[in-house]
C-alpha cells in the first residue's frame, strides 16, 4: 500500500535553562485520523494467552499523579494531583518480542508499521545510516522501510537472540489491540505511575531517588553524548531483555529507561498558557496518547525522560524502535 508520508516533527521545549529539550521518542504521525477501527479483528479475539503469574496485584487507593515541580515544563509533569485508583494488575515486564509473536500467530495482526511500510530506527543500529532519510528536527532516528516489529533494523534483521527484549515498532492501537486479546487493557498514566513507584512514598525513579551513573546502574539509558557517542555501560547500545535490572518494590522491571510505554490516557497538558494550548490543539489533532518511562536513549543532559513523572505525547499511530508496552488487567486472568 502507498501511504501517503505525513511524517512530521516538532521539538518540544525543556523549561531546563530555557534550552531545547526534544524528547527520545519518534513522532510521526502518518495520515491516520480514526483510531476506532485501528485493530484488526484480532481485536475481538477471546484468546488469553497472558500467564497469571506476569502480572502483579496493585491495591489501587489514593494516589496522586505528576509533580509539583515540573522539570521539562510544557509537557505536563504538573501540577502534582490527586486520584483514586481502583484495584488493577499490571505486568512485570513489558512485553517481549516473542510474546508478540504468539500473538500474531494465533491473530494474523498486522501492525501499523507493517501497514505503512516503514519505522523509525536510531541511527546508530543501522550498518548504513546515510542510506535513509531522517526527520529534519530529529536527525537520530531514520526512516527504515520494512522496520517493524519482527525485523527490527528493517529487512535482514530479526529477533534472533533478543525475543526477549521488548516488542517494539509497536504504535498504540497495536498495543491496545494485543492487551485486549490477552484479556488486558494499557494501563492509565495515573496507574502507571503508581506501579512505577513501587510502594515508595514519592521518588523520582522506581528504585527512589538516586540519579544512576556510570558505576551505579539501574536501568538501561544512554551514556556518553547524545546522539554519537553511546558509552554502553549498563551492556545496552539499544534494548535490553524486558527482565534487566533489578526490579522495583512492587516486582516491576524496567519502568523506566529500555522502551517507552504506551497508557491508555489521551495526551493533554493541564495548563491554560498559549504554549499548552497549542501543544493540546495539536495533540488533538494528531490523536495523540501518552507514553511513559523514556528509553534506551534518554539522557539528564539531554532527554531527562527516565523519571516516573517525566511523559511524552505521541500521535497514535508512531511506531520507533524505542516504543513498547505493558499491559494492565481489571482482574486476574487464568493462563490458558
Ligand atoms: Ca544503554
Ligand atoms: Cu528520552
Amino acid at each position: 500500500m502507498k501511504v501517503k508520508d505525513t511524517m512530521m516533527v516538532t521539538a518540544e521545549v525543556s523549561g531546563m535553562a530555557g534550552a531545547a529539550n526534544p524528547c527520545c521518542s519518534a513522532r510521526s504521525s502518518r495520515g491516520r485520523q480514526h483510531w476506532s477501527d485501528a485493530s484488526s479483528p484480532a481485536h475481538r479475539s477471546t484468546s488469553r494467552r497472558c500467564m497469571e503469574d506476569e502480572a502483579v496485584y496493585i491495591a489501587g487507593g489514593p494516589s496522586f499523579v505528576g509533580i509539583s515541580d515540573p522539570i521539562i515544563s510544557l509537557v505536563g509533569e504538573g501540577p502534582k494531583r490527586k486520584v483514586h485508583l481502583s484495584p488493577f494488575f499490571i505486568e512485570k515486564r513489558a512485553v517481549s518480542g516473542s510474546q508478540f509473536r504468539s500473538f500474531v500467530e494465533a491473530t494474523g495482526y498486522v501492525t501499523e508499521a507493517e501497514r505503512y511500510g516503514w519505522s523509525f530506527v536510531f541511527h546508530l543500529l543501522l550498518d548504513e545510516p546515510g542510506r535513509h532519510e531522517s526527520p529534519v528536527e530529529t536527525p537520530w532516528w531514520r526512516k527504515v522501510d520494512g522496520a517493524c516489529w519482527h525485523q527490527p533494523e528493517g529487512p535482514g534483521s530479526s529477533l534472533q537472540g533478543r525475543e526477549d527484549h521488548p516488542a517494539v515498532h509497536i504504535s498504540w492501537a497495536d498495543a491496545s489491540a494485543y492487551a485486549h486479546w490477552c484479556g488486558g487493557r494499557l494501563p492509565t498514566e495515573a496507574e502507571w505511575e503508581f506501579a512505577a513507584r513501587g510502594a515508595l512514598v514519592d521518588p523520582r525513579f522506581p528504585w527512589g531517588d538516586e540519579e544512576p551513573s556510570d558505576e551505579r546502574i539501574f536501568c538501561n539509558i544512554w551514556q556518553g553524548q547524545f546522539p554519537q557517542v553511546n558509552d554502553a555501560v549498563d551492556g545496552f547500545v539499544g534494548t535490553a531483555p524486558v527482565e534487566s535490572f533489578l526490579p522495583n518494590g512492587y516486582g516491576l522491571f524496567n519502568m523506566v529507561g529500555n522502551v517507552w510505554e504506551w497508557c491508555s490516557d489521551t495526551f493533554k497538558i493541564r495548563s491554560v498558557g498559549k504554549v499548552a494550548r497549542q501543544r493540546n490543539a495539536d495533540a488533538l489533532r494528531y490523536s495523540e496518547r501518552v507514553m511513559k518511562g523514556g528509553s534506551y536513549l534518554c539522557h539528564i543532559s539531554y532527554c531527562y525522560r527516565y523519571r516516573i513523572a517525566a511523559r511524552s505525547g505521541r500521535p497514535a499511530d508512531t511506531s520507533a524502535g524505542n516504543t513498547g508496552f505493558r499491559v494492565a488487567f481489571d482482574q486476574r486472568v487464568a493462563a490458558v
